[in-house]
């Protein structure tokens, strides 16, 4: 079976998973696009995907019956609404980052998903399909003992000029946000966030760098340097310290060379570039799940888990440094 699949904003990685979709990965193709601009929708017509219709909104591709299942890569702000009206046509729906751009937003989702009696949502958090966090994690459960501490950073060269403090966590934090919970089969119980003095290379409305620290419930505590304006390039650290020994996330894989009397690799500038590998396997993932009728890894629980830290996280950067208690919610027995 090929899997007739439908792109919902065709920009930055709306593209290139449409690329992914009709280059790279087996069991699928693109037959449906649809953009707030038509006209970027059919450039990715045009480059990509020949045969696929492009829809005047996203709403009329969810419903066109031939499309099994839906990629929602817009802007943060309609997610909710596409991924809704898809679990409400019964279609898998693939959502990058944010699930919702509120709690109460993503709640919704996974009320909706509850209703519907089955997984149908897989949100974009790319990084459990990273070889080096899968390491991680095998290391962290076999190796390493009982996680205590966790030290990461979060480094981008430069952002644009509408990137404001809440963003550190929204948009670029809330990876880790997820992955941790992953790697530590654990949840959140405070957040708090701590500013240096702020870099010259940042803006009025940007404070960079921040310090976030969170404890999970079982008493980890996670220290994370984001650092969005760090100018030398795309660095993501992690270290976890367990009761047996230390476990290093990898660097990506680079050539070292002797260069006129310095030893030096490169390091990758482009976030897109460093996960580009994670981006295949997850993508691949979801169209074997929705080939299924379904969906599998992370689930809309996992982006309302997310989404309820980030809020909690926003309000301890208005905190001037104290503790911000975060209240896990029942997990329903679909996600268990
Ligand atoms: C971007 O949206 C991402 O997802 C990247 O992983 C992150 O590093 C960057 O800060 C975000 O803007």
């Amino acid at each position: 079976m090929i899997l007739k699949i439908g792109v919902i904003g065709t920009g930055m990685i709306g593209r290139d998973h449409t690329r992914r979709i009709q280059q790279v990965l087996a069991g699928a193709k693109v037959v449906a696009l649809a953009d707030y601009s038509v006209d970027a929708a059919k450039a990715v017509q045009a480059d990509l995907a020949p045969d696929a219709t492009v829809y005047e909104t996203g709403q009329e591709l969810i419903a066109a019956n031939t499309v099994d299942a839906v990629l929602v890569c817009s802007t943060g702000a309609t997610h909710e609404d596409y991924v809704l009206a898809a679990i409400e046509a019964g279609k898998p729906v693939f959502c990058e980052k944010p699930l919702a751009t509120t709690a109460e937003g993503a709640k919704r989702i996974v009320d909706a998903e509850i209703a519907a009696g089955k997984r149908l949502v897989q949100v974009g958090f790319m990084r459990r399909y990273d070889t080096g966090y899968v390491a991680l994690k095998d290391a962290v459960e076999n190796h390493t003992g009982a996680p205590i501490m966790v030290h990461a950073a979060h480094r981008n060269p430069t952002v644009p000029e509408q990137y404001v403090t809440p963003m550190a966590i929204h948009d670029t934090f809330v990876h880790e946000i997820d992955v941790f919970r992953w790697l530590l089969d654990d949840d959140y119980v405070s957040a708090r966030v701590t500013f240096p003095r702020t870099c010259a290379a940042s803006h009025a409305k940007l404070r960079d760098p921040q310090i976030v620290t969170l404890t999970t419930a079982k008493g980890v505590v996670i220290n994370t340097e984001i650092y969005v304006n760090c100018k030398y390039g795309y660095d993501i650290q992690c270290q976890i310290v367990g009761e047996d020994g230390v476990a290093y996330l990898p660097e990506p894989q680079a050539i070292t060379m002797r260069l006129n009397a310095k030893r030096q690799n490169e390091i990758l500038t482009d976030w897109k570039d460093r996960f580009v590998a994670s981006y295949d396997v997850e993508l691949q993932d979801f169209i074997n799940a929705a080939a299924e009728g379904t969906a599998s890894g992370p689930s809309s629980w996992d982006g309302y888990m997310a989404a309820v830290t980030c809020d909690a996280c926003v309000a301890a950067q208005e905190s001037d440094g104290s503790a911000v208690t975060i209240t896990n919610p029942e997990r329903p027995a679909l996600y268990s």
